[in-house]
């Protein structure tokens, strides 16, 4: 970790920061209960634990003041018709948000507040998308063919709160219909008791 100011390349193409700490991978037995078809997330993951994206963070102290920044690359998919996606979370320090640029790919970012106010933006290369304080986030690839791929950053004390989605899921589901991407509610959600 350096401790004076520093530099690093991020190419377009490809998305690999040229130094990165962590490179996280996540693949589709770490999204158990997540998506809407069970019955194809079984059969899927009886073929391949198929990797459904990773990051590559640059670390910093996780503190007040500090910027935790990376690159995710969504890879494209679906389980039945829900197309890959992150976990999505809300942070643990709520009063926190977060920035992020789209560097390649097609997507979009669901978001939703502790009271169940739903947010939906989508990604296009080039843009940027502000996700508000007190907004969970998660972005699904809704490409058929290319890696969705994005630049993030994040105060250092936010922390992640994955366990609020991981029970009942976000509001909205992103689903393939005829060939193009859907928003459709979420049977399984219930507003987030948060305490
Ligand atoms: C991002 C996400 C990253 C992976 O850095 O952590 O895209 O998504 P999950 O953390 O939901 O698996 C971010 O929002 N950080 O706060
Ligand atoms: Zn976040």
């Amino acid at each position: 970790m350096y401790d004076v100011p520093f530099t690093y390349q991020l190419p377009v193409e490809g998305g690999i920061p040229s130094t990165w700490d962590n490179h996280i991978t996540r693949r589709l037995s770490s999204m158990q209960g997540q998506y809407l078809d069970q019955a194809s997330f079984e059969v899927m993951l009886r073929k391949e634990d198929t990797l459904l994206y990773e990051v590559y963070e640059i670390k910093r102290p996780e503190a007040a003041g500090e910027l935790l920044q990376g690159v995710s690359i969504i890879h494209p998919g679906k389980v039945g018709d829900e197309y890959f996606m992150t976990k999505g979370h809300f942070h643990k320090v709520l009063a926190t948000g977060e920035v992020y640029y789209c560097l390649s790919g097609e997507g979009v970012m669901v978001m939703e507040t502790p009271e169940g106010e739903w947010n939906i933006q989508e990604f296009h290369p080039g843009q940027v998308l502000y996700v508000l304080p007190r907004w969970a986030h998660r972005s699904v690839n809704t490409s058929p063919t290319d890696d969705l791929v994005f630049f993030f950053a994040y105060p250092g004390n936010a922390g992640h709160d994955y366990s609020t989605i991981e029970q009942h899921g976000f509001r909205k589901l992103v689903v393939e219909r005829d060939g193009k991407p859907a928003y459709i509610d979420n049977p399984r959600w219930r507003e987030p008791q948060r305490s």
